[in-house]
């Protein structure tokens, strides 16, 4: 082990164990290997230094998934970047404020987003980086790779954009102790061993696909089967020489639909997640009625890392509860009156070395979101038994999970709202059996103004990234509003719940 806190340090330390093992395995064929970790990043962590970042500074990277953007994410760590990862669906328009709060010393795009991209920056350098590994970034690497520079604990690694619910992203400070601390954790939790092969199918622009899947596979120099989109054939062919899956549960849903599931199948496969969202206790029995294998469900957020898990073994995996605290991470629950309660319902705090570092420039909303003593509050609404099982029964903030995308109503409505002839509108989700909500927007209309389903449906295609436009807009004559004039979501999620069948 290494007394370097950069996290990138320690997966440095695994790789040197992996031997000539394959790190990346894309299509049969080696991509990264282990042995040449430390030579690939080093070099490229020289190129971002050489294009001008410095230690501290960020690093906005909006690329699709493939091998080189995992060695640009190691090597920004090895470099004591910032790394600000973001997800490839979002709109110029979301990117632009982005750019601003974060002020990168350098961006990574896509070759065919260059234009646009530079046309948003008002500093720092623009590279490109495309999804066949060219693009400029990959121009003039040096031949001298950077050393890992020194990082404490405290040090920022990552900052993740997350929605709020106030409209405005928030970026959660990740630090390199955080990240390290939860990937130790669940290395040893979920039982990590060095001839575990992750089938790897979750995206890297959020802390499941890029810390939860990589860190796990980095840090026991196993071997990761890259999958860059989900295609329920391929995934379930690579169950054969796979061991771990890590999903969402639409992931679970579709391959549980998919022809060829068995046990047989199944056999070489020691350990199937889900996270991220909840995971329907139906959803759970059919995946196991189909393979003889139990999901093992955990439950984590940007902010925290991962914060429960059913047991891997010693214990029982219950379907629909979240499992018991993990080591070194503690919960209590608050119920409404602002008082703890020992078994719930109230709001999930947590406090624990996995727990961020605050919102980036933003000290009130740290102070809002993380109690004096360290508590931060996760606004799911919790039980939880005698024992430490924790069993989420619902949300206090107003957030739609999507596929396991995050949609803060509040910004759709933002959106709508300032469109020409509406009135007001209410956000919703509602059941969805393929994404598990599906988004539903209620528009009023301005007196005399005529608002259409497909004029909205238009107008919101350039303003926000595909999966948090509504699925389907309902005009409405009026929004159902309470005693105090609050509008009713419950109403409207009862009355539309089986919109999507
Ligand atoms: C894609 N679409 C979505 C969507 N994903 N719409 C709503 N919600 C989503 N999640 C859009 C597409 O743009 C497309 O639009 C249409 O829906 C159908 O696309 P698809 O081909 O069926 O989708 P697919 O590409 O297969 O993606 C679905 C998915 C993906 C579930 C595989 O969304 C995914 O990878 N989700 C995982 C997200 C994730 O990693 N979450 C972790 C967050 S971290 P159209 O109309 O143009 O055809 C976190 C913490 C924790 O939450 O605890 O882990
Ligand atoms: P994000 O901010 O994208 O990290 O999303 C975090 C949110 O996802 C949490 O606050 C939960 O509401 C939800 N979530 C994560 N894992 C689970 C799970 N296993 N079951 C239910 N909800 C989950």
């Amino acid at each position: 082990m290494t007394d370097n806190a950069n996290i990138f340090a320690h997966f440095l330390a695994a790789a040197a164990l992996a031997g000539d093992k394959p790190f990346i395995v894309e299509d049969g064929r080696t991509a990264i290997a282990f042995a040449d970790l430390d030579d690939r990043t080093g070099r490229l962590a020289a190129r971002l230094r050489a294009l001008g970042a410095k230690v501290g500074d960020r690093i906005v990277v909006q690329v699709e998934k493939s091998p080189e953007n995992v060695l640009l994410y190691l090597a920004a760590e090895r470099a004591g970047l910032v790394y600000v990862p973001l997800n490839t669906a979002y709109t110029s328009a979301e990117l632009a404020y982005f750019l601003g709060d974060a002020e990168p010393a350098v961006v990574v795009c896509r070759p065919s987003d260059e234009a646009a991209v530079r046309g948003l920056m008002t500093a720092g350098r623009l590279v490109t980086l495309g999804v066949d590994g060219s693009g400029s970034l990959l121009d003039d690497i040096p031949a001298e790779p950077l050393p890992v520079v020194e990082r404490a604990a405290t040090d920022l690694a990552a900052i993740l954009y997350t929605s709020g619910t106030t409209g405005r992203s928030k970026g959660a400070m990740l630090t390199h102790g955080n990240l390290l601390s939860n990937a130790l954790t669940l290395k040893d939790l979920w039982g990590w061993r060095p001839d575990d092969v992750l089938i790897h199918i979750l995206p890297i622009y959020h802390v499941h696909g890029l810390f939860v899947a990589l860190h796990g596979a980095l840090l026991a120099g196993a071997t990761v089967l890259f999958h860059r989109g989900f295609d329920p054939a391929a995934v379930i062919a690579d169950f054969a020489r796979g061991s771990v899956l890590m999903g969402v549960p639409t992931h679970y849903t579709r391959l549980t639909a998919a022809p060829g599931l068995s046990p047989a199948v199944c056999a070489n496969m020691r350990l199937f997640l889900s996270g991220s969202a909840p995971l329907l206790a139906e959803a759970h029995r059919c995946f196991e009625e189909k393979t003889g294998q139990r999901i093992l469900e955990r439950y984590g957020m940007t902010e925290t890392g991962m914060i429960t898990s059913n047991p891997y073994a010693g214990g029982v995996r219950v379907a629909g509860t979240v499992g018991y605290p993990l080591p070194g991470v503690e919960v209590r629950i608050r119920g409404d009156d602002g008082e703890l309660v020992s078994e719930g319902p109230g709001v999930l705090e947590v406090r624990g070395a996995n727990v961020f570092a605050g919102y980036w420039r933003m000290p009130e909303k740290t102070a809002q979101e993380i109690r004096e003593d360290g508590y931060f509050i996760t606004g799911d609404i919790a039980t939880q038994e005698p024992d430490g099982r924790v069993t989420l029964v619902g949300r206090a903030k107003d957030l739609i999970i999507s596929g396991g995308l995050n949609v803060y109503p509040k910004e759709i409505e933002e959106a709508i709202d300032a469109l020409p002839g509406v009135d007001e509108s209410a956000v919703i989700g509602v059941p969805h059996s393929d994404m598990g909500e599906g988004v539903v927007a209620v528009i009023v209309p301005q007196k005399g103004a005529t608002v259409t389903e497909d004029g909205v449906r238009a107008a919101l295609e350039s303003r926000l990234a595909r999966f948090k436009q509504p699925r389907r807009v309902i005009v409405a004559d009026a929004l159902p509003r309470n005693a105090m004039g609050k509008v009713q979501k419950a109403v409207l999620r009862a009355e539309y719940a089986g919109l999507f069948g």
